[in-house]
């Protein structure tokens, strides 16, 4: 009976859907939500988040999501509450949270099992529940239904739950919402198909169903295949560095094969999941005695790429006679990659932070983070670059692709080095204007 209503409340866009978590994911989710008609309510423990969105504002920068978020609360289908109790009165709760791991790469469910235990505390009967957080295989029947189970309602004909993982791309999240394939794991048939037919009102892209063991996996070896494939193209860098000839030139010719599809090396690989999701694969296969070799050393390549570019430095200002120590550095881009406010697991963080152990005088730029990891920073890209002995590029901001450097190398310094850690300039031109050209892999 719950099933059949519950069903026909979704597909006639009568049921109230919660958001568990205004992230990066959760409000742009929310606000597609509303959009579609259902009268959504987003929850964030965090006050400002709340208030901002109340106030018709974003507090992240995603394209389009401010505008989304207006219309939203504008219509009074779209709002943020601290309340958890708002629960109570839903019958779809996505649970949009944080997974990250902890310092032994273990996962760190907290934030997920805490969202979990207040959905468990107000849950109503006749209600769906989907998790989209990324998540170690077995988590969804081992974790968290016996955690939703203690309500007392009974899986399956109380309350339903799916895991349906989110799959869109920063910069280009709202669009990918609404247009990318989902996949739906439900923890029996019913479940799946609840889930099922919510998504198909969210999105125009296929709707997959399958048990929620393979949907769990499913998302972190999508995830990890990006991971393994971006290390394939940094081995390549570092190869092609050592026989003084360009990757990129190599890897556009390569790509040419009709079944040759190589990622781009760069100065390291970011954000809150490429870096992470890798690991959970690697700690559940250790405690089956299995040895993920291939993933273990695609993590290893792209995590010490960082270093690899201060290597470069070090050795690019030696040979125009320059100590690091008594370098000036302009760091370009703090966000861990273009046109985003993001700086988790940055290799902005490993690279600022190396070079003042060092005690280079470091100056990093940002046109959309305020947040620094050290030295001096400024929103102002003169100020960055005046005086500075190298300017490393970290991060691939579209305004970076765009700047005059014909200008900038006028305030740096003699011998000025650029570093184009995102390979996103042309050697040749940047060289014309009388700088100092290296770039990852060449
Ligand atoms: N990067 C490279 N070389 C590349 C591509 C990326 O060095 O060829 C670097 C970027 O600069 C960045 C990092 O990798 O530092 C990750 O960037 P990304 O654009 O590959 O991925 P995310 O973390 O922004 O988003 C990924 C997406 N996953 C896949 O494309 C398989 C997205 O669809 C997921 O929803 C998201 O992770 C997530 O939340 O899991």
């Amino acid at each position: 009976m719950e099933y059949k209503k519950l069903i026909n409340i979704i597909e006639n866009k009568e049921a109230k859907v919660v958001v568990v978590g205004l992230g990066y994911v959760g409000l742009p989710m929310a606000a597609i939500v509303a959009s579609r008609g259902y009268f959504t309510t987003g929850i964030d423990i965090n006050h400002d988040i709340v208030n901002k969105v109340n106030n018709k504002k974003s507090p992240i920068n995603e394209p389009g999501l401010e505008e989304i978020v207006y219309k939203g609360v504008e219509a009074g289908r779209l709002r943020a509450t601290v309340e958890a109790s708002e629960i109570r009165n839903s019958n779809v709760v996505l649970i949009i949270v944080q997974t990250p791991v902890d310092e032994n790469k273990e996962p760190c469910l907290e934030a997920l099992m805490s969202a979990t235990k207040a959905v468990a505390e107000n849950i109503s009967e006749g209600t769906l529940v989907v998790v989209e957080s990324t998540i170690p295989p077995g988590t969804m029947r081992n974790k968290i239904l016996p955690v939703l189970a203690s309500s007392g309602l009974k899986v399956g004909t109380d309350f339903f739950l799916a895991n349906s993982p989110e799959r869109a791309i920063p910069t280009r999240t709202l669009e990918e919402i609404q247009i990318n394939s989902r996949v739906v794991g439900g923890i029996d048939e019913r479940s799946a198909e609840l889930a099922g037919v919510f998504y198909e009102n969210i999105t125009s892209g296929e709707v997959y169903k399958d048990a929620v063991e393979i949907v769990e996996v499913v998302k972190l070896i999508e995830n990890t295949f990006r991971d393994v494939n971006i290390a394939l193209a940094n081995d390549v860098a570092l190869l092609c560095e050592a026989l003084g000839i360009d990757a990129i030139k190599a890897i556009n010719l390569a790509n040419k094969h009709p079944r040759v599809n190589f990622h781009m090396p760069g100065a390291g690989v970011g954000g809150h999941c490429i870096p992470k999701d890798p690991y959970f694969l690697i700690k559940e296969a250790e405690k089956h005695g299995v040895n993920l070799s291939v993933i273990k050393a695609s993590r290893e390549r792209n995590s010490n790429m960082p270093y690899h570019v201060l290597e470069k430095l070090k050795n690019a200002l030696k040979k125009q006679g320059k100590d690091i120590k008594e370098s000036t550095v302009a760091v370009l881009g703090i966000a861990y990659k273009g046109n985003v406010d993001d700086v988790r697991e940055t290799p902005a963080e490993p690279i600022i932070k190396t070079l003042m152990k060092s005690g280079v005088d470091v100056f990093s730029h940002d046109p959309y983070v305020s947040q620094d990891f050290g030295g001096k920073f400024s929103n102002e890209i003169k100020t960055v670059v005046k005086n500075a002995d190298a300017l490393v590029i970290v991060t691939d901001h579209d305004e970076y692709k765009k700047l005059d450097f014909g200008d900038l190398r006028l305030l740096m310094k003699d011998k000025a080095i650029i570093l184009d850690g995102r390979r996103i300039l042309n050697p040749e031109d940047i060289k014309r204007l009388g700088f100092i050209y290296y770039g990852i892999g060449c």
